[in-house]
């Protein structure tokens, strides 16, 4: 299957063996009340992502691609959140503190969950991830392997700091990556449109990106 415009050149990848992989669409990224507006950020530009990432997924669902959804999620005791990460951002708000939607980046508190318009189905993988990229301390890895996946598509949030850092360990790992346009967004719009370029520049040295109507439409 191939996106004939896809940037910076056209993108094949075989769906039995890809993969797309939804970054961090939580609560406590995208409502009022979680660590993106405890860092100061406006989340309004990552809610109405939300419906653009549904069509992706169900194109995705409906061709029978993998599935696999993650979470920035640490352990009640915060063993796995280095104490530099806690420390930044908002002194008053920090990950593990208790804001509206429960504790901050807390495995299974409310604010943690994805979205409901993308909570994940009971055959799709989940993974939890203490850092921003999803290979670091994550069984993504062993995963892909055991299924043979090849190729992955990227979506969610943010465009510049967990879906960036997980697609260069992508790459650096051999995948073939494309970042879905329209369906990742930032709280900062130039960081998003600077991520794409640098994505694919110099003969696509991170990977691809194409729109979600591309990708879609090829899967139909
Ligand atoms: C951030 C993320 N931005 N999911 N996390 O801290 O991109």
């Amino acid at each position: 299957m191939t996106l004939p415009t896809a940037q910076p050149y056209p993108f094949t990848f075989p769906p039995e063996r890809t993969a797309l992989v939804i970054i961090d669409m939580q609560r406590d990224f995208i409502e009022p009340g979680g660590f993106g507006e405890a860092l100061g950020n406006d989340v309004a530009p990552l809610a109405a992502l939300v419906p653009h990432v549904r069509r992706l997924l169900d194109g995705c669902r409906a061709a029978g691609l993998t599935i696999i959804h993650t979470r920035e999620a640490h352990e009640p005791d915060l063993s796995d959140c280095p104490p530099a990460k806690r420390l930044r951002g908002a002194s008053d708000l920090r990950i593990g503190d208790t804001g509206p939607m429960g504790r901050i980046l807390v495995k299974g508190e409310p604010g943690n969950a994805i979205v409901d318009a993308l909570t994940p189905l009971p055959d799709e993988i989940v993974i939890d991830k203490p850092g921003k990229g999803a290979f670091y301390a994550t069984p993504l890895s062993k995963i892909l392997a055991d299924r043979g996946i090849t190729h992955l598509l990227f979506a969610g949030v943010t465009t510049e700091v967990c879906v960036q850092t997980t697609m260069r360990e992508a790459n650096d790992r051999g995948f073939e990556c494309l970042l879905v346009e329209d369906a990742t967004e930032s709280y900062f719009p130039a960081f998003k449109q600077a991520t794409l370029e640098m994505v694919r520049a110099q003969g696509a040295i991170v990977g691809w990106t194409a729109a979600v109507d591309e990708v879609v439409g090829a899967l139909a």
